[in-house]
């Protein structure tokens, strides 16, 4: 896909062709020139956001190109491929994470995590959650096992290496986890968790491996330097799922990163679940396909974390979830059985579909190894338009309007909010802007992919004429190079960082049907107005909405200036109960973790949670993977 990575690419005023003269061009040409005085314009009057952390990341990076190899005329970016294939040449973990991030989409700065004060142990801030003593405490004994199966480099104990594996970057989650191990095949995963199993030790799986940043009491340089390239998965920061709750093993997938297979006929693609999604998407480009699935945290997610999480993402719009396009999966069950599931094939009556049950399952059923997954054809042609309106109503008309008018060729369609816009100039870079003159209460990202560009534009310029035309869109700018389509996409994917540096952030992600989907942000903040706790020097600074509206899929973000009891009670149950009476989930895409597991009860009946307990008595009976999570507390 042509999106992404906008680092050291400066959106020049005449980057952005004049949409009006194009619009003109084409009204001349179908003789039904009228109605100038509106007008899209794609100018810009400064650079473009950029996501912070762009200055680390430029000394690391070697030139900021694009983010799927796309060719821009900028430097080349270093090859995710290449460099994902350095880190299992055992580097350090500094090392590793250091250059993970210099091809991070997404890499907060971190900084609201990085201040004075240590992260609260989760287990101190959420008092309810006791350890299960069943579980035994890690022994010398332990180590000595697991040092006989790993190499000495895929095992870390080191108490600052530790941190980031333990904590999350919002300063909301910190486990105690001593001990992380790093298996490179499935075989040794098979061992651990054996092991595991029969000494009743618990495991955490992660993927990512990038939530590093949480505050730790004392940071050198080279720590401090991850933490500000840190790419963050959001599961960290929006359910702590992947982060230990006490002394859980964490058992990292991150030098289980090969490619198995690629089939350039079926699209089929097969390979360790550790592969970072970005690398894979940068595989496929340069044989003519796509990952089906693209997130903001591509630079450091990994499959196999995105399957875990059954993660939605910016492209579900256009191929649909993973629990479609991933053909099959490797799993290793707690016991350590080696389940082999890693078909290619599209069709498979043959029984119950096991790897479903694993797609979302957030590590609570077993480690995934390996997966199998259908890639798309790569699109040859890419447009992407940005649009202000002003009301959500507009949205609506807009979307309905692009499925009728543009429907094959839409790819996505995302909408942010006033609130969204103005955090990200505000935090995003010094001066940045977007291309729109004015200040719009709503915008709208729409992406159109196709293979004949000619057809494309027409279909493009035709939808936003009529837009214009019926007063239902105020300006608009469309990208006219790659450039520019990833500094667009900039402003959409840089919306969650720019949220986390507004303070302290509730981040909630429901789903519902798209009439009632801003509704959730108004009346959270009639709520919260009402009862005098938003504005300047009270509890909460402001309330953001955003996401993806062609999946009905609402990011809410209510900013405070500090997490607190008082703030929780004050949006929760709420929000919940809101979700449950407008039909929604909620969690439409970031699972549940620890955090919303035992709110799980809004989203789905007593006979299915009872079902999915049992099924988890089945697969895991000790309860090892990842405990404390997911499922209500008992
Ligand atoms: P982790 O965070 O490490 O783990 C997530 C969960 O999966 C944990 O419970 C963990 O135990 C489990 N897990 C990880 N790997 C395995 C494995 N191999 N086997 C079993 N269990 C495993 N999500 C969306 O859905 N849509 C978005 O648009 C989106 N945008 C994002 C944008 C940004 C900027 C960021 C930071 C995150 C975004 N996310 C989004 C969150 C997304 O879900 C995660 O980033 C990603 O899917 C998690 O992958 P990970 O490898 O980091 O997994
Ligand atoms: C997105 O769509 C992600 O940008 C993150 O799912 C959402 O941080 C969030 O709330
Ligand atoms: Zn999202």
């Amino acid at each position: 896909m042509l999106r992404r990575d906008p680092t050291r690419i400066e959106l020049r005023a005449d980057d952005l062709v004049d949409f009006e003269r194009s619009r003109e061009e084409y009204l001349e040409s179908k003789a039904k020139l009228k109605d100038q005085h509106r007008k899209f314009r794609s100018a810009t009057t400064g650079p473009p956001p950029t996501p912070a952390g762009r200055d680390l990341r430029s000394t690391t990076a070697s030139g900021s190109g694009t983010s799927s190899g796309v060719n821009n005329s900028r430097e080349p970016r270093p090859d995710p491929f290449e460099i994902a294939q350095q880190e299992r040449k055992g580097k350090s973990t500094a090392e590793r994470v250091l250059a993970r991030a210099t091809f991070s989409t997404y890499s907060p700065t971190c900084l609201a995590a990085v201040h004075d004060g240590k992260v609260a142990y989760t287990a101190d801030k959420f008092p309810h959650l006791k350890r299960d003593h069943s579980f035994k405490k890690l022994s010398e004994k332990d180590i000595s096992y697991f040092k006989s199966i790993l190499a000495s480099s895929s095992i870390t104990q080191d108490e600052e290496d530790l941190e980031i594996f333990n904590s999350d970057w919002l300063r909301k989650y910190r486990g105690q986890s001593k001990l992380v191990l790093k298996p490179s095949s499935t075989e040794q995963v098979s061992k651990i968790l054996k092991y595991c199993n029969e000494n009743r030790l618990a495991v955490v799986p992660q993927g990512g491996n990038t939530g590093l940043v949480g505050k730790v009491e004392k940071y050198d340089k080279e720590m401090q330097k991850q933490m500000l390239h840190a790419t963050h998965n959001a599961i960290y920061f929006i359910t702590g799922g992947s982060v230990p709750v006490f002394d859980e093993i964490v058992v990292s997938m991150s030098s289980m990163n090969s490619i198995r297979n690629f089939d350039p006929v079926s699209g089929a693609l097969v390979c360790d679940a550790g592969c970072i999604l970005e690398v894979l998407d940068k595989y496929l480009e340069e044989r003519g396909y796509i990952m089906p699935l693209d997130l903001g945290a591509k630079g450091s997610c990994h499959i196999g974390g995105n399957v875990s999480t059954n993660a939605g993402g910016l492209r579900l719009l256009r191929y649909g979830s993973l629990h479609g396009t991933v053909l099959g999966l490797e799993v290793v069950l707690p016991d350590g059985t080696i389940l082999d599931n890693l078909s290619t094939l599209r069709k498979d009556n043959t029984g119950y579909d096991l790897k479903q049950l694993f797609i979302g399952a957030e590590g609570t059923l077993g480690i995934v190894t390996g997966v199998s997954i259908l890639s798309p054809k790569r699109s040859k042609a890419i447009n992407v338009a940005l649009l202000g309106l002003n009301s959500f109503d507009q949205i609506q008309a807009t979307f309905k309007r692009s499925k009728d008018e543009l429907s094959e060729i839409l790819s996505a369609f995302e909408f942010w909010d006033q609130e969204a816009i103005k955090l990200v100039k505000e935090h995003l870079v010094a001066g940045a802007k977007d291309p729109l003159q004015s200040t719009y209460p709503f915008y709208v990202l729409v992406e159109t992919s196709g293979s004949n560009k000619d057809h494309d534009d027409y279909k493009l310029n035709n939808f936003l004429e009529g837009l214009m035309s019926d007063d239902i869109v105020q300006d608009g700018v469309v990208a006219q190079d790659t450039t520019q389509i990833h500094n667009l996409w900039a402003i959409r994917e840089g919306i969650p960082e720019a949220c986390s540096k507004a303070g302290a952030v509730y981040k909630y992600d429901i789903s519902m049907p798209v009439p009632v989907l801003y509704k959730a942000v108004e009346d959270m903040k009639e709520r919260l107005v009402s009862k005098e706790v938003i504005g300047d020097g009270k509890l909460f600074t402001s309330v953001i909405g955003y996401g993806h509206v062609g999946d009905g899929n609402l990011h809410l973000n209510v900013a405070a200036n500090e997490f607190s009891q008082e703030a929780t009670n004050l949006i929760e149950p709420f929000v919940f109960e809101w979700a449950a009476k407008h039909a929604g989930s909620i969690s439409a895409e970031h699972g549940l973790g620890v955090s919303r597991n035992n709110h799980l009860h809004y989203s789905k009946s007593p006979t299915m949670i009872q079902l999915m307990i049992k099924f988890k008595q089945l697969i895991d009976p000790n309860g090892i993977m990842n405990p404390y999570k997911y499922l209500p507390d008992v």
